[in-house]
């Protein structure tokens, strides 16, 4: 592709980070080796039923191994950015005391090879493996976790602070309370209330104990990754417009406001009622930690949620999470679903970004840390996979992205969700989110259309900025080899 006034693709300025994003249960697999410890989805995926097709994490895409094939598809796609998540049960197998060397070796070859392939590495210090031993003396519920978080945090700093230039500490802290906590569909796959509040409290602490951490120790980027939706009432009544004021508080304000306006959010009673009578998970000058300034904020998008008001079903306040809302995930008006159900509709994007702004003036600028599509891929005859569908969405989202700059949000990266189809948590390796296929019996990898379509927009947005590709580009910001 050429550029010029005939291209298709959007415009992005000079400057502007593209990249590709995974995680580490998701992708490593080697769950037993070099002294890994076990994580809170190694214990979870061996409970009956909870993961949809019966597997685990433990082989994923053996990235463990075969990262080296990974970075040259990487390296090949034209990337300036991959973003990754360490893994704290490799690190501290049980989450406390010394590092586990052999455990940061993989990480440091890792990031070593990303930099001689001219790609900036950006590490995500907790997408959702906490080590078992954690969970098993009260995992996030209690205080000190988030302070294990901080000493771990630490280590990793200590061991590639000087190498990597952007840091993201948590990954979509909702999951880990909500859908883990309240909703029991992620691991821990509890249904706990309160508790779940302070789990919500103790990633932000952590989240801020580790930016301090990471700003004392390293020179690069810092900021948090967040999911947050874009919701809007199923109907124009007081019942779902007020429906909708709650999941606003329990999707996104619980974290947005203490990051971000220095304060929890003020309809708490409201949204929580008892539960959230008696925080006394909360402490003098939290806020403060909460709140260390970022150089950014990363957001996942995938799809706007309708609410409606529902009736509450759960008579025992110990257990009762905001279940007077409910969450449909499909859309009223005539739009194509992803594989996972989720409704396309890009505008969607465009408006959160640009409410976020307006709502959060003090936000800093914003990578989109994820995007993407999960689609029932299959290989064609002629042995390739032609994920129209996949290409649509990415496109739709990437003219949403840019309308929402060209409205002044301050956007400064795009990774796309993901680089290889991996294991999608509950749902196992039935979603594939992938540019890449992964051929589950073989762990060979495929390109799809839409890897050659990212490509092609990539190459695109060099010839229209003057941009190096990966692999000629200057060593990233941060690079002290
Ligand atoms: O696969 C997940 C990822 O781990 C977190 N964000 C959403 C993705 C798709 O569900």
């Amino acid at each position: 592709m050429t550029a010029g006034d005939s291209s298709p693709f959007p415009r992005f300025p000079a400057g502007f980070t593209f990249g590709a994003a995974t995680a580490s249960y998701q992708i490593e697999g080697a769950a037993h080796e070099d002294g890994r410890g076990p994580s809170i989805w190694d214990t979870y995926c061996r409970e009956p039923g909870r993961i949809a097709d019966g597997t685990s994490g433990d082989v994923a895409c053996d990235h463990y191994h075969r990262y080296p094939e990974d970075i040259a598809l990487l390296r090949d796609l034209g990337v300036d950015s991959y973003r990754f998540s360490i893994a704290w049960p490799r690190v501290q197998p049980t989450g406390d005391g010394p590092p586990n060397a052999a455990g940061l070796d993989f990480y440091d070859r890792l990031v070593d090879a990303l930099l001689d392939a001219g790609i900036a590495p950006a590490a995500t210090l907790y997408h959702w493996d906490l080590p078992q031993a954690l969970e098993d003396v009260g995992g996030w519920r209690v205080r000190a976790t988030a302070e294990r978080f901080a000493a771990y945090t630490a280590h990793v700093a200590a061991r590639l602070g000087d190498r990597v230039p952007r840091w993201i500490t948590l990954n979509e802290p909702f999951c880990t309370a909500f859908v883990g906590h309240a909703i029991g569909r992620h691991a821990p796959g509890t249904r706990e209330g309160s508790a779940a509040l302070a789990v919500a409290h103790h990633l932000l602490l952590g989240h801020g104990l580790a930016t301090r951490v990471l700003r004392e120790t390293t020179g690069g980027e810092i900021g948090v990754t967040l999911n947050p939706d874009r919701l809007l009432p199923a109907t124009d009544t007081p019942a779902d417009r007020a429906a909708t004021d709650r999941a606003e508080t329990l999707h996104n304000r619980v974290f947005l406001d203490p990051l971000f306006a220095g304060r929890y959010p003020d309809n708490e009673a409201d949204t929580w009622g008892e539960l959230a009578a008696d925080p006394t998970w909360r402490h003098d000058g939290d806020l403060d930690v909460i709140g260390t300034p970022l150089d950014l904020v990363g957001i996942n998008y995938y799809r706007p949620i309708t609410i409606a008001a529902a009736p509450h079903t759960d008579p025992d306040p110990a257990t009762r999470t905001a279940v007077d809302i409910r969450a449909i995930e499909t859309w009223q008006g005539d739009v194509r679903h992803t594989a996972m159900g989720w409704p396309v509709v890009p505008a969607t994007f465009t408006d959160l970004l640009t409410d976020l702004a307006r709502r959060y003036p003090a936000m800093p600028p914003v990578h989109i840390t994820e995007n993407g599509s999960a689609e029932d891929d299959t290989v064609a005859p002629d042995g390739q996979v032609h994920d129209a569908d996949r290409v649509a969405y990415l496109d739709g989202h990437l003219h949403a992205l840019a309308d929402a700059m060209a409205q002044g949000v301050d956007v400064r990266g795009y990774y796309v969700w993901s680089l290889l189809d991996n294991f999608e948590w509950g749902f196992g390796y039935a979603k594939r989110f992938g540019i890449v296929r992964v051929d589950y019996d073989t762990l060979e990898r495929l390109p799809k259309d839409s890897y050659h379509w990212y490509r092609a927009l990539l190459a695109d947005h060099r010839a229209r900025t003057g941009g190096a590709a990966a692999g000629d580009g200057p060593t990233p910001p941060g690079a002290g080899r």
